[in-house]
């Protein structure tokens, strides 16, 4: 067990359990958390704390938002589960409502996030032998650096990430990674007619909040669509209000032809996740050609009904952009020697520590810890903010004194 400095014997009981009985294949900041509400989380010794990574960009409607558990609730005790081998009577009022909402004509249910980039890839193959006339067994999809789209053995297989990969060989063929942000090398591979899709996150999240340049998103749509290549968002952390837009993609007026949602579709209660494409694309797909067992379930789709909801009612989009805006501002302002960088755009956030101890970012988040204030270090150097978007102004000021309170400690 690691040697950290403040665990109470509460704390240390949970911790010493995971160590025991689970997978060690994360490494989690060492804090036992019981409960959430809004930006808050508390602790097993009732402290509490302000939330700054929000389940990756899962909880963006703020911890158990009270008319999210209530429909949760309400339908847990109707029917759960029918399996796609029957109707329900909540799947296609779900697939009407997200399908107007984001302009698609049809929408595939489906349950974590990497099972939904995993449909969208097969799509995009599917697309490409039966409308583009690609051969048989030749597709390929294009990929970014630095990318992130899940942990499966397909998904990973065209990681760039040597940790993610690692002795989980043979890997998927088909894929061809390029640099991110990078127009001319994206326009070099669209030169090969046997391309179908070109998937990619507007801004990347595990690399640590890598905005593009402006326009990058607008000119590879552009030339996607006039190499006749399937243009692929994944919006599964940068989508549903998280940038201060309703998706990243609209900062650049894009449709993807294919969308793919996740994480705060179900505001954190449980995995639902969703791909939208129009029929040229989603009608290639034939009874039994794909599927899930949880998939559209009709727990999950009045959840993300009221999920989506939420965002407009309380108009979580406005303030992502305008408290992300002013986070930012403040965070430049500390202008600590410490902060090598601030970058982001609405409430997705991140800073650069510039350090020669590698393991400072994560002294940091145990400063904070202590100060009340939870995010996580991603790729050493880089610590991601993140918050539920309902964070006051008041809470931003407040955090922003927790982290230069924490950074004056380091
Ligand atoms: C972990 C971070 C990692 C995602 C994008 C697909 C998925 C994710 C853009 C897959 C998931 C999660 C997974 C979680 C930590 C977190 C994450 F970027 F958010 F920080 F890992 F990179 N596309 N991201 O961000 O969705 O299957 O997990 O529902 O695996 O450690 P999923």
């Amino acid at each position: 067990m690691q040697a950290t400095k403040n665990i109470t014997p509460q704390t240390q009981y949970f911790l010493e359990k995971e160590e025991r009985y689970g997978a060690h294949n994360y490494h989690p900041l060492p804090v036992v958390l019981k409960k959430g509400r809004g930006v808050f989380v508390w602790d097993v010794d009732d402290k509490r704390y302000f939330d700054f990574l929000a389940g990756y960009s899962a909880i963006n409607q703020g911890h158990c938002h009270p008319r999210i558990i209530e429909t949760f609730i309400e339908q847990a005790q109707k029917l759960t589960l029918t399996s796609r081998a029957f109707y329900n009577n909540v799947m296609g009022e779900y697939e009407e409502y997200i399908t107007r909402l984001f302009g698609y004509d049809k929408v595939l249910p489906m349950n974590t996030g990497v099972e939904a980039v995993e449909t969208a890839l097969k799509l995009a193959r599917r697309w490409g032998y039966d409308v583009k006339g690609i051969q048989d067994g030749k597709a390929k999809i294009i990929a970014c650096e630095n990318n992130f789209h899940g942990r499966t053995i397909s998904v990973i297989s065209f990681s760039s990430d040597e940790g993610s990969r690692r002795s989980f060989g043979p890997f998927t063929p088909g894929f061809e990674v390029i640099p991110y942000n990078d127009i001319t090398a994206l326009q070099i591979a669209l030169a090969d007619p046997d391309v179908a899709g070109f998937l990619v996150e507007p801004i990347q999240g595990e690399a640590g909040v890598i905005v593009p340049a402006e326009g990058y998103i607008a000119k590879a749509a552009q030339l996607c669509k006039e190499a006749g290549v399937l243009f692929i968002a994944d919006e599964i952390q940068t989508g549903l209000a998280r940038t201060g837009r309703m998706l990243a993609c609209d900062y650049e007026s894009v449709k993807p032809d294919i969308l793919i949602l996740g994480k705060a579709l179900s505001g954190g209660t449980m995995p639902v996740s969703a791909v939208l494409a129009d029929d040229e694309v989603m009608n290639t797909l034939r009874p039994g050609d794909h599927g899930s067992t949880y998939g559209g379930n009709p727990l999950a789709c009045k959840v993300a009904m009221t999920a989506l909801q939420v965002l407009t009612d309380e108009k979580m989009t406005e303030n992502a952009m305008l408290q992300g805006e002013y986070f930012r501002k403040q965070l430049i302002a500390l202008n600590h020697d410490l902060i090598s960088v601030v970058r982001g755009k609405g409430l997705f956030n991140a800073i650069v520590i510039d350090h020669p101890e590698k393991e400072t970012a994560w002294e940091i988040c145990l400063e904070m810890k202590e100060n009340g204030l939870i995010a996580k270090p991603t790729h050493n150097d880089r610590i991601r903010f993140a918050p539920p978007l309902v964070i006051t102004r008041e809470q931003v000021d407040e955090c922003i004194k927790i982290i230069s309170k924490s950074l004056e400690k380091i």
